[in-house]
């Protein structure tokens, strides 16, 4: 199976991306980890995105908070795709984030998620890797059955509350 890469601009981002990290060793994707800053360390970056395909990675997870220029960074380096997480680490709410992330130009595209969404990063490079995995895609919809049985419950459960109050 390809690798999840998920970099980060900053060991201050782990709080935010580690549920992402476990959900997908918990689903048994090789995923590595890494701190590379479009900034601070701008090479490193570049050169981890440009070998990625070689290295053998699928999906790229590029999560940043400020001026947040990471995950379209990777994405110039790379035609792997790439998702970005904005990561709400500034005085702006991860508004900054969001939109340096999002707001790419025509031809370098970002999957850009919530702020601090980096669980739905984690499903969404699952959803890529299922493309080729039936493995992975059984497991996806049996997720998506899950999750419909426990909000069919919770509608049960609240419809009866809201007939119980006067
Ligand atoms: C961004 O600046 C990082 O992704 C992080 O969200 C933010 C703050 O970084 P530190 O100053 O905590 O290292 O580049």
């Amino acid at each position: 199976m390809k690798k999840v890469g998920i970099v980060m601009g900053s060991d201050s981002d782990f709080p935010v991306v580690k549920g992402a990290v476990s959900f997908l060793k918990q689903w048994g994707v090789p995923t590595e980890v890494r701190v590379l800053s479009a900034h601070r360390t701008p090479a490193e970056a570049c050169e981890f995105a440009a070998k990625a395909r070689e290295n053998g990675f699928g999906v790229l997870i590029a999560a940043a908070g400020k001026a947040a220029h990471l995950a379209g960074v990777l994405a110039g380096h790379t035609t792997l795709p790439v998702i970005g997480v904005p990561v709400k680490s500034s005085t702006l709410d991860g508004l900054d984030a969001l939109l340096s992330t999002v707001q790419m130009p025509k031809g370098i595209p970002v999957a850009t998620v919530a702020i601090d969404g980096a669980d739905n990063a984690a499903i969404l490079a699952v959803q890529m890797l299922a493309l080729s995995d039936a493995g992975l895609a059984d497991r996806l919809e049996e997720m998506r059955r899950e999750m419909t049985a426990a909000v069919l419950e919770k509608d049960k459960k609240i419809r009866s509350a809201a007939e119980e109050l006067c």
